[in-house]
């Protein structure tokens, strides 16, 4: 995987999206790379793994866009091969309702596209809400979707403040055990945020969903 790995990112730093969009769905169509791996083994780290020359600082932010950008396109255009996947594997939509959602201020939203993802692989019904979304538009729709489960995805740790009220608030709106999951970068050098905030579960990667899915 680390020879894809290098070539996707090389054309991901020259900014190459025609190339990375053609290189990323051709190897989903042919099979060689499947929609997981893509997500964890070049995806991901092309992201997470991206750093700034001193000679472009005043461009880094434009540059993390950019690559953004191209990245979410991908993610986008896989949703049929997240669709193919399930359906290859027999998975009935049986896991219950999920609304996967950022809260107010939280920008970052790849991490929360992919998990929502990796949920629909796994059986539950899916509702990616998106970054950025307004505590109150948020609690009005609780009541409305009544999901079995909120995901709340945090990457920026001054966030947390932010989802610790949103947790607290639904917490006090729904009228039946509703379970709040959390992931993100956030949580990486601080597991134990989980419960500061008052979240019921800590997932992070596919497996720890999939886990999560056959617990019942
Ligand atoms: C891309 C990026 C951006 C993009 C985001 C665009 C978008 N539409 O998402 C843009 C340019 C907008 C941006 C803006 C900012 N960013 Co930024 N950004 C990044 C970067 C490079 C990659 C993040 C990413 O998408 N990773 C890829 C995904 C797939 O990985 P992931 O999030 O870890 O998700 C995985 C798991 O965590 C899990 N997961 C995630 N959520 C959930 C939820 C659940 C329920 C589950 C089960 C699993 C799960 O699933 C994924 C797959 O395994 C990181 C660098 C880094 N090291 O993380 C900085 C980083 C996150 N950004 C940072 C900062 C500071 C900012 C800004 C404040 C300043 C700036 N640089 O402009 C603004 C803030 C905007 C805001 N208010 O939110 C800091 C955060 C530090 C902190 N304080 O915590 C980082 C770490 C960079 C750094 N080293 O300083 N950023």
């Amino acid at each position: 995987m680390d020879m894809y790995y290098d070539k996707f990112l090389h054309m991901l730093e020259e900014e190459d999206k025609e190339n990375c969009v053609e290189f990323a769905l051709s190897k989903l169509e042919s099979g060689e790379i499947d929609v997981i791996t893509l997500y964890k083994e070049i995806l991901e780290p092309s992201l997470n793994n991206m750093t700034c020359k001193l000679s472009e600082k005043k461009i880094c932010v434009w540059k993390e866009h950019v690559r953004t950008s191209i990245v979410r396109t991908i993610l986008e255009c896989s949703y049929p091969y997240i669709l193919k996947e399930k359906k290859k594997n027999h998975v009935k939509n049986n896991k219950g309702k999920i609304v996967v959602v950022c809260p107010p201020e939280e920008y970052h939203e790849i991490g929360a596209i992919m998990a929502a993802n990796f949920f629909i692989l796994n059986g539950f019904d899916t509702i990616f809400v998106g970054s950025n979304t307004p505590k109150e538009d948020f609690i009005g729709a609780i009541d409305y979707i009544k999901p079995k489960y909120v995901a709340i995805s945090v990457t920026n740790y001054y966030n947390l403040v932010a989802a610790k009220n949103i947790i607290k608030e639904i917490k006090n709106t729904a009228n039946y055990p509703i379970q709040i999951l959390v992931g993100g970068y956030a949580f990486n050098s601080n597991p134990d945020a989980l419960y500061q905030i008052g979240a019921d579960r800590l997932l992070q990667t596919y497996e720890d969903i999939k886990k999560f899915g056959e617990e019942g």
